[in-house]
């Protein structure tokens, strides 16, 4: 299965590394053949190089559109040397074998990326890249094809280790990695197209990412895991810039993500916010003059949850609040920027993490989501809707009062991020309760509830801070129960998406209970 590399052709875009790999592969004897800017940079090194115009007999042509496609190049990476009809057509045709293949391709992700016009994605499109880097991995038999910048050194490697030649085992590794490389490239032009048209449908989507890194273990120490970017760029926990601390876990970007999609519903231009999360849920949620009172009542929510907690801020973290972060162990802080005072707060703290982003995630950008079941993939809208003040229906004897209002909408958007059944009590633009994951959406009124009575006794408030507050739930009172159980805690308004078949007895119970209630006409389950 050894196959001795005799001919390659190198056609890449990033050419990083390619000079050292062009010399050694001419120090080991390999004729070279390349593509016009690759071929430059091989003959600016001193290299020998044949161009594949050359070869063909066409030269590049229409922008470099047609440079590769061509049948003396696909012969000779197609060609099964194992068989005579094949060897007997590469010689009628004058079709030289090509025994290694070295391409990436076209900028398209980055391209993208960048926020490039319609035209220029387009002419980053690569089309003779995947068309060789397919051909070649069908013949991994006999072709070796390297689509990663990484893989150089094993290529080398394996040539020093065997005289020249490459084992079976290197060559379907590469294949392997080139049909995923192809695949993750199309999808990422088929997800750009279907932004740019505006055909952004669960249907007809294809999905695969582009490998960023491995992780220690996955959500469990048995689990292995890795970490892919979708290719478009935006703004998330995928394309932050670590500054310090260790690597990040799985559970770690998973709660990022939370933390920070989360905050990114609280617009900047209204002031701070700050989230807080623990196991994909929020322990705290606030706004404040200054970001510092946005995280200290995001804090005294649940200060015992806090604790390892990933905190997400809605604009650039500031030295006050980064002093205020490190009084208690933090796991992940993330925000659209950091000053270089706060910077240095953190920077003898080893174990906590500083990500920081260009800004913050889109959250009304129609994103596609996907969860696997067994044996399928289920696709959905990412959830986008939104509920303004005209959306609200007031339903009982009672309206809310501007700060009630205000404090309902607050305490939608965090539902909205809660697991379900998720009730959350709110008091001046800060969680003071949440109830997430329970099986019963009573039981998540109780735990709120529950929790800032702990809360009001740990800090020796006269009262819990659920006293006086709006409360929201993500789906509808199945029965008064539930609103029952917010009254009992103090709640003097309510928000939630009505719809149930009891919505009178709990319109009723509300009355009977003084408190003002809207119906929004949306849920926000989340599982
Ligand atoms: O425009 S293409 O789709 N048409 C081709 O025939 C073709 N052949 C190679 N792009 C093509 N390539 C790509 O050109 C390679 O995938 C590589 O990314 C790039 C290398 O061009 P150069 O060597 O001129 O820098």
């Amino acid at each position: 299965d050894l196959v001795p590399l005799r001919r390659a052709l190198l056609s890449v875009s990033d050419k990083t590394g390619l000079i050292d790999l062009g010399q050694a592969l001419a120090a080991r004897g390999v004729e070279l053949l390349s593509t016009g800017g690759s071929a430059k940079a091989l003959r600016d090194a001193g290299l020998e190089v044949r161009d594949v115009a050359d070869v063909t007999g066409f030269p590049e042509m229409m922008d470099g559109r047609v440079k590769t496609l061509h049948p003396v190049v696909h012969g000779g990476l197609l060609a099964r040397r194992d068989l005579e009809a094949h060897r007997d057509a590469m010689v009628e045709h004058n079709i030289g074998p090509i025994d290694l293949l070295v391409v990436n391709l076209y900028p398209f992700e980055e391209t993208v990326a960048k926020g490039a016009d319609f035209d220029t994605c387009i002419e980053n499109i690569d089309i003779g890249g995947p068309a060789m880097i397919r051909s070649a991995a069908k013949n991994h038999a006999f072709v070796t094809v390297v689509t990663d910048v990484e893989d150089y050194a094993a290529l080398l490697g394996e040539l020093d280790a065997n005289e020249g030649q490459t084992t079976l085992p290197l060559r379907q590794r590469f294949a392997q990695t080139a049909y995923g490389r192809t695949a993750a490239y199309d999808t990422a032009v088929s997800s750009w197209m279907a932004g740019a048209i505006g055909a952004d449908t669960p249907r007809r989507r294809s999905f695969s990412g582009t490998f960023k890194q491995t992780m220690r273990y996955g959500e469990n120490s048995h689990q292995s895991a890795a970490f892919y970017t979708d290719g478009t760029g935006r703004p998330g926990v995928a394309t932050a810039v670590q500054h310090q601390g260790k690597e990040l876990s799985y559970n770690n970007i998973n709660d990022t993500d939370a933390a920070f999609e989360l905050v990114a519903e609280f617009d900047p231009a209204e002031g701070p916010a700050v989230a807080i999360i623990k196991h994909a849920n929020p322990c705290g949620v606030a706004r404040g003059a200054t970001l510092l009172e946005a995280y200290q009542n995001a804090f005294d929510c649940d200060r015992t949850s806090a604790f390892g907690g990933i905190v997400a801020l809605n604009q650039p973290l500031d030295e006050a609040t980064a002093k205020a972060i490190v009084e208690i162990f933090t796991e992940v802080v993330i925000a659209p920027g950091a000053s270089d005072a706060a910077k240095a707060v953190f920077a003898n703290k080893k174990n906590l993490r500083l990500l920081t982003t260009d800004g913050l995630p889109d959250v009304k950008a129609p994103i596609t989501t996907y969860r696997q079941v067994a044996g399928g993939m289920l696709v959905q809208d990412k959830d986008t809707g939104y509920i303004g003040m005209d959306d609200l229906k007031v339903v009982t004897k009672v309206a809310p009062t501007e700060d009630q209002m205000a404090d309902l909408l607050f305490a939608w958007k965090v539902a909205k991020h809660v697991k379900s059944n998720a009730i959350v009590y709110v008091k001046d633009k800060a969680t003071v309760g949440v109830g997430a994951g329970q099986m019963s959406r009573l039981d998540s009124a109780l735990i709120a509830a529950k929790k800032a009575e702990r809360m009001a006794e740990a800090m020796g408030f006269s009262e819990p801070l659920t006293k006086g507050s709006a409360v929201a739930s993500d789906a509808f009172f199945p029965f008064a129960d539930g609103l029952m159980e917010a009254a009992a805690a103090g709640a003097t308004c309510v928000i939630q998406p009505g719809g149930s078949m009891r919505d009178d007895e709990v319109i009723a119970a509300a009355d009977e209970a003084g408190i003002a209630m809207v119906f929004t006409g949306m849920r926000h389950f989340r599982h």
